[in-house]
Formats: structure tokens, C-alpha cells, sequence
């Protein structure tokens, strides 16, 4: 992909980091990618990870160079103004168009380049001995690497994809342009506009001033700079030369000069770069993300519930609290009755028995969260699709306002294939302990009635014993008497009586007792299906947010704007 036909506009003010800022918005643009995963556009993400890489290379080239390219439709004269600058016939001229196919370097300085030119690859390669009396303006030349570059409008198309490869990798752009092309749209739009913002870096060099009249000229010249103000391009230089004559090429050198000598050319352009992938990636990511804090207090655990059975379970509780409740309270002249109701835990196979294991406290329903599942009838249809219908209202609200490939990462978090949170219901309610200590009524009210019935077969034995010595006629004992009852006749008569009553206000106490019960094992369950939601379907579905925030944090940070890193 061509990034010089897509590069946005920059204000100057924009371009001019230390190399620490270009190492933490590098990082803050690697740290966003990794946030950002799949989410991010393929195109996007290989763009991104292009300019990664450049920035990696490039600033792993020691050395201090400043590569500046001179670029420019064919004939205009970069291979006359590169000679020109660099003092001997080194570049091929011609009258033949188009003459330059692959790029020259002219290296100055004691340091031959060799790595950022491999680097460049740009093979023909050429030594500048600069002369011992060079003057004030040439000082700053030490460390320019200047590349010839073939030109972008001729018919040979591969000459324009090798221009536009090294001015991808190229720090300072010096557009030359003729009388007769300096205002070709296609040239303009593709280049100097698309590079808007390298004004730090960009020269416009109007060559071949010697063919037009002076008046020819400033005209020329005034128009040139209107177009280039037009693309945006307010503050370049628009230098005029001659490489025929001379006229203008000191002063090209002295602007080539300076922007070298302040050796930061390298890092405005890769930090000009970062900064134009996190602003593209940035147009992917929303400002802020949906709130979902209270997805755990919704419809969500509600179906969940449903769908785990555990109305079923808590019925179950609810009668075996009633159930043990009678069998340890009730009359016992009529308990027996209740040993043959079944045992509704039993049947779920969620009663909490202990187990013969040497164990501390390890009950059936631990073994079996590890071995097994419960007995509890599968969700119905519909208790099915409740969840999904909550888990969809969960997704979509979550992907609501964001760009749609989070808000697709977002819905799909969150209606993820079930099986795994059906298994996990399944845990929760085994490992949920259905135990609870064994209500105080329970024991006093059981002693009450052993009491009394001990009472009412004490009256009956005695009551028995008086009839049998009537019987054989033997001579009675005084029967004590409370007021005109006898004893006998009271304990059997009132230890019935009073046991069945108890039994009774025991049955309702039990049924109270049993709601109690219940509402706190609802609690219990409620929270363990609380979790599976928390684990399943809610954490995932947070964390796309979180992504979500952590990339436009870190693509904020890595364009240089505000960001709560
Ligand atoms: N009159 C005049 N002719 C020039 C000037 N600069 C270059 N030329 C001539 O224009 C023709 C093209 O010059 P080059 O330097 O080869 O142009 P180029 O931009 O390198 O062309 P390509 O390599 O095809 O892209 C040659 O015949 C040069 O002699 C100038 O300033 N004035
Ligand atoms: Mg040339």
C-alpha cells in the first residue's frame, strides 16, 4: 500500500519529539495493537505494524544521518541538482526521458552510511570528500545522505513504486518541479498534499529558472507557492534553481544544511508516521464505552437461575426442611407416617450426607461437583432461550456506540456457545452447600415431646395396671388425684392431648421455618449463579471493553494526545 497517497495533513507544531517521546509513542502504538487484537482492521493493523517495524530499523541504525530525497517528475532536473550538490558528474543526466531508474546516494561525512543504506537499498553509492575550505554553509552537511530518485510520472510505473518506496523511508522531501509540470494536479495531490505536514522536512525547489524571462519567473513562482499553500503546505520554502547556471543551488544547500544540522529530521518523520497510524486507528475506537456495571443485577441472573433449576432446588429445600421438621417435632405416635414420604433432596441427588471418608466435613455433594452432576431436569426451551435472550441485551448493550467490529467482539463475548455455562450451573448448585444447622426448636420442642408421650404411656401403663388388679379383684391403691382427675388419667389423657397440640404448632412453625430456610439458600444459589454469570458472560464481555479503553488510551497516548496512561 501506497501510504504517500493516504497520509493525513499535520500541523508543523505537531512534528518535533525527542527520541524519548518517539520510544514511548512507539510503545504506546505496539501496547494499543496488542489491546486492540482482532478488533482492529487487518489493512489497518499491517499499516500500523509497517511503521512499527520502520521505526524499529531505523532507529536501530546508529549513525546520525539524515536522508534527504530529491523527488519529482521525470526531467524536471533532480539528477542535475543532486550533481550540482554534490559537486561531480555522479548522476546520470540526460535528455532522454525517462533517465534515472534506481535511486543514487551521496553520502557526506566521515561515516560511509554502509547499514541505512543497505537499509535504504540503494545500491550505487557515492563518497563526498568535502574540501578543506568549505564554507560557513556547508558545516552542517557532515552525517546528509541525499538521494537521487527516479521520477514519479513517467510511463516506466515500477520507477514510481521505487520512488515512493524510499520517500517512505526518506526524512527530508525536496519536491523538484520545471515551468512545465510545477503545477500538475495528480503531482500535487499525490505528493506535496499528501505529505502536508512534513513541512518541517519538505522543500519545494522550482529548477530551470534560467529558461523563463525574470517576469515569467515571479509569476511562476507566486503561482507555485499559491498551490503549495494550497495543499496545505503554508510554511515550505519555495526555493528557485538552476542547474544549468547555479542560480538558487547555495541556497538549496544552506536549507539542506540547516534541517541536517539539527539531526531531528529522522525522528519528526518516524514520529510523524506513529502519529498518522494512531490518528487512523483512532477513527476505529469510540470515545467512551457503554456502562454494563450493572449487568449482574439484571434479567441475566434471573434466567440463569431459571435455567439452573433452581426454583426446583428450592422447592426441594423448602419440603425437606418441613419434612425434617415433623419427623424430629411432630406426635410420635403418627411420625412414622412421615418416613415413608421420599426424600425430596434425595431425589435431586443434592442431599448433603456425610461422607465415610475420615474427612473433615466433606459431603456427598463436594464429591460429587468433582465426579458427577446433579439430578436436575435439563433447562427447559424456554428457560434457554431466556438466557440468551439476556446474554444477546447484554451483548448488544455493550456494543452499543462502539465502531462495529467491537461491537461485534462485544455481542459475540457474550453469546458465546453455552455448553461451558450450563456445566458451570451445574457446579454452582453442587457445590453450594444446601446445609444449615439443625434448628433449637427442633431439640427442645422433640424433648417436649418425648416427655409427653413417656408421660401418656406412664398413665396408660398405670391406668392398665389399676384395671388388671380390678380385675383379679385385689385391693387397689389409692389412686393420687389432681383436684377430681386421677393422675394416671392425666398423664395419658394430657400427654396426648398436649403432644398433639405441640405436634401441630410444630407443623407451623415447620412451615415457616421451611420459607426461612429457603430464602437463605436462595441467597446462597443466587450468588453461585451470580458467579457463573460474573465468569462467563459478564467478565468476557468486560474485558472487550477494557480493550476497548486500554487501545484508545495507548492510540491517544501514541499520537501525542491527552491520555490517562
Ligand atoms: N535549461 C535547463 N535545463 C536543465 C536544468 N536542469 C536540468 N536540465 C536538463 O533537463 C534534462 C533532464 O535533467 P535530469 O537531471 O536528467 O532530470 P531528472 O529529473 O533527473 O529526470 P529523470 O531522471 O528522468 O527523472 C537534462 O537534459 C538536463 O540537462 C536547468 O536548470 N535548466
Ligand atoms: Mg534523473
Amino acid at each position: 500500500m501506497n501510504l504517500l497517497r493516504t497520509r493525513n495533513r499535520r500541523r508543523k507544531s505537531d512534528v518535533a519529539p525527542t527520541p524519548e517521546e518517539l520510544g514511548t509513542h512507539t510503545e504506546a502504538l505496539r501496547q494499543a495493537l496488542a489491546a486492540g487484537g482482532d478488533r482492529i482492521d487487518p489493512t489497518e493493523r499491517r499499516l500500523a505494524t509497517s511503521i512499527l517495524n520502520k521505526v524499529d530499523e531505523r532507529t536501530a541504525i546508529a549513525g546520525g544521518h539524515t536522508v534527504v530525497a530529491l523527488a519529482g517528475a521525470t526531467g524536471s532536473g533532480k539528477s542535475s541538482l543532486f550533481n550540482q550538490l554534490v559537486g561531480d558528474e555522479v548522476a546520470e543526466v540526460d535528455a532522454r526521458r525517462p533517465t534515472t531508474s534506481t535511486p543514487t546516494a551521496a553520502v557526506w561525512g566521515s561515516s560511509p552510511a554502509t547499514r541505512l543504506l543497505d537499509w535504504l537499498s540503494v545500491g550505487t553509492r557515492h563518497r563526498v570528500v568535502e574540501p578543506d575550505h568549505a564554507d560557513a554553509d556547508d558545516a552542517g552537511l557532515p552525517g546528509l545522505v541525499l538521494l537521487d530518485l527516479p521520477d514519479v510520472d513517467s510511463t516506466a510505473t515500477d520507477h514510481r513504486a521505487e520512488a515512493d518506496r524510499v520517500l517512505e523511508l526518506s526524512d527530508i522531501f525536496v519536491w523538484v518541479t520545471d515551468p512545465q509540470k510545477y503545477a500538475d494536479a495528480r503531482l500535487h495531490d499525490d505528493y506535496i498534499r499528501a505529505l502536508a505536514g512534513h513541512a518541517a522536512t519538505t522543500l519545494v525547489v522550482f529548477n530551470q529558472a534560467d529558461r523563463l524571462t525574470p517576469e515569467h519567473l515571479a509569476a511562476c513562482r507566486s503561482d507555485l507557492m499559491r498551490l503549495v499553500s494550497e495543499d496545505g503546505e503554508r510554511e515550505a520554502q519555495v526555493l528557485v534553481t538552476s542547474a544549468r547556471t547555479g542560480l538558487g543551488v547555495p541556497e538549496l544547500r544552506h536549507q539542506i544544511a540547516l534541517a541536517v544540522s539539527r539531526r531531528t529530521a529522522a525522528y519528526e518523520r518516524l514520529a510523524a508516521d506513529i502519529r498518522y497510524a494512531a490518528i487512523r486507528l483512532r477513527k476505529a475506537v469510540s470515545d467512551s464505552e457503554p456502562d454494563v456495571e450493572d449487568a449482574l443485577d439484571g434479567p441475566l441472573v434471573d434466567a440463569l437461575t431459571r435455567a439452573a433449576g433452581i426454583p426446583t432446588v428450592l422447592a426441594a429445600v423448602e419440603k425437606d426442611y418441613r419434612r425434617e421438621a415433623w419427623a424430629r417435632t411432630g406426635w410420635p405416635f403418627t411420625r412414622w407416617a412421615h418416613a415413608l414420604s421420599p426424600d425430596p433432596l434425595k431425589r435431586l441427588r443434592l442431599r448433603p450426607e456425610k461422607l465415610d471418608t475420615g474427612g473433615p466435613g466433606i459431603t456427598t455433594a463436594d464429591v460429587r461437583a468433582v465426579l458427577g452432576r446433579s439430578s436436575l431436569p435439563p433447562p427447559t426451551p424456554a428457560a434457554r432461550a431466556a438466557v440468551d435472550l439476556a446474554a444477546r441485551e447484554l451483548g448488544e448493550r455493550a456494543g452499543a456506540g462502539l465502531p462495529p467490529r467491537w461491537a461485534d467482539a462485544a455481542e459475540d463475548a457474550a453469546t458465546r456457545p453455552h455448553e461451558d455455562v450450563a456445566d458451570a450451573l451445574d457446579q454452582a448448585v453442587l457445590r453450594t452447600s444446601l446445609r444449615a444447622d439443625k434448628p433449637l426448636w427442633w431439640t427442645i420442642v422433640g424433648l417436649w415431646q418425648g416427655v409427653l408421650a413417656a408421660a401418656a404411656v406412664i398413665g396408660l401403663v398405670w391406668l392398665g395396671a389399676l384395671a388388671v388388679m380390678g380385675w383379679l379383684r385385689l385391693p387397689a391403691p389409692r389412686t393420687p388425684m389432681l383436684g377430681p382427675v386421677p393422675y394416671p388419667t392425666l398423664l395419658l389423657v394430657g400427654g396426648l392431648a398436649l403432644g398433639f397440640v405441640l405436634g401441630f404448632l410444630g407443623r407451623a412453625a415447620a412451615r415457616v421455618g421451611g420459607r426461612r430456610r429457603r430464602d437463605m439458600i436462595a441467597g446462597r444459589l443466587r450468588d453461585a449463579v451470580t458467579e457463573v454469570a460474573r465468569v462467563h458472560i459478564v467478565a468476557p464481555v468486560m474485558q472487550v471493553l477494557a480493550d476497548h479503553r486500554l487501545t484508545r488510551e495507548r492510540l491517544d497516548a501514541a499520537s501525542g494526545r491527552s491520555s490517562q496512561a
